[in-house]
């Protein structure tokens, strides 16, 4: 957490109060993107809505640390949370503690706004959260060391939208190709282009795009997530000098290793919020199912109205025309490889 003055704490705590009562209203109308804090111990009163929210910035095993009033917190969890914390509470989730004696507890998780989750990899039946209550949700890839991996972007994708958040694509390591193979790489990327999720080329080394992710999380609580080297910390240590994140250096042994290992939100003022989450190599999708993978493939709705069954799921179907402009290279091949295969992974 960085310095900053009191005043403009107190200020965000007051902000961050406002936004959760926003969020209270939409779901109260029952909107989408949040979901309901399972594993929550305690009812959230409406007396909840005036007392000042804290936001979880840390999460380690039967603690979390929350920063409220200016102060950075270390809170003991209640064990009914501790003991499904990675399903139950997330860095960016706001909260409400009490304090006695020197010690503080969490009290209540408040209602989330929106979500990024993916299957715990060890309990299926359960989410794991990565963050919650996030605007935008940076999808970090890199050109090379590790290569581009379109069918992970879809994933991260379809998670993105799931939870409510606004996907970004930030393809990073530009600095490492020359003009051709730079054009080769973006191309592969014009697709989200087309679907209106902002694609920016960046490079921590030359600088360029910084700007432009500056621009696109002023104001927001925003995410970085990816698979580990791609440059996540790199990114936010460019984008505010005043963070000094540890970053993998290019000789350490072994290519294993994670170099940022549990998730942390960063005040860089101004109502900005950024956190840095560790590597994820494989990033499985949580409570979908096929029919509705199909939502996450806006791009089969036009060409959908000329297949011959309405419902068609373009895998099997006769008469398909999503699979016709397949075949005739007017659609993008790598997405829909994409869906059927998830098509194929999820339950009826
Ligand atoms: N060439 C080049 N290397 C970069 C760039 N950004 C980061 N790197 C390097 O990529 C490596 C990994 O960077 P990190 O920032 O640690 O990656 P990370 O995504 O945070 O990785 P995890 O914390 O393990 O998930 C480091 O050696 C960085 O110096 C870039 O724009 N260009
Ligand atoms: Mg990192
Ligand atoms: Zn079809």
């Amino acid at each position: 957490m960085n310095r900053q003055t009191k005043r403009n704490e107190r200020d965000i705590a007051k902000h961050e109060t406002q936004k959760e009562r926003r969020a209270r209203k939409k779901q109260r109308r029952g909107g989408s993107g949040g979901d309901d804090n399972p594993g929550v111990t305690g009812e959230v009163s409406s007396a909840a809505d005036d007392a000042a929210a804290g936001i979880v910035i840390s999460v380690a095993s039967g603690r979390c640390r929350v920063f409220l009033d200016g102060a950075d917190i270390d809170c003991l969890v209640p064990s009914a949370i501790a003991t499904v914390q990675k399903s139950a509470l997330a860095v960016g989730d706001r909260v409400l503690i009490e304090q006695e004696a020197g010690v503080a507890r969490l009290n209540a998780i408040l209602p989330r706004r929106t979500v990024l989750a993916r299957p715990d990899p060890l309990h299926k039946h359960r989410q794991r959260l990565i963050a919650a209550n996030i605007d935008v949700v940076i999808h970090v890839v890199s050109v090379k060391a590790p290569p581009l991996r379109p069918r992970l972007i879809d994933r991260y994708l379809i998670a993105i939208m799931r939870g409510g958040a606004q996907p970004v694509v930030c393809v990073n390591k530009v600095d490492l190709l020359d003009d051709d193979q730079r054009a080769i790489e973006i191309e592969k990327l014009s697709v989200y282009r087309d679907l209106g999720v902002p694609v920016i080329a960046c490079s921590t080394h030359s600088g360029e795009g910084l700007d432009a992710l500056r621009e696109i999380v002023l104001g927001k609580t925003a995410a970085l997530v990816g698979h580990s080297g791609v440059g996540k910390s790199s990114i936010l240590n460019a984008i505010n000098a005043r963070l000094q994140l540890a970053t993998n250096t290019l000789h350490r042994r072994g290519t294993g290793r994670h170099t940022t290992s549990a998730s942390t939100l960063y005040d860089f003022g101004d109502g900005t919020y950024l956190i840095d989450t560790p590597g994820i190599r494989e990033f499985g999708l949580w409570d979908l199912d096929r029919g509705s993978l199909r939502d996450y493939f806006p791009e089969f709705e036009e060409p959908n109205e000329s297949c011959r069954f309405t419902d068609c799921t373009h895998v099997h179907e006769p008469d398909c025309e999503v699979k016709d402009r397949v075949e005739a290279g007017t659609f993008n091949r790598a997405r829909y490889e994409t869906y059927v295969r998830l098509y194929e992974d999820l339950e009826t």
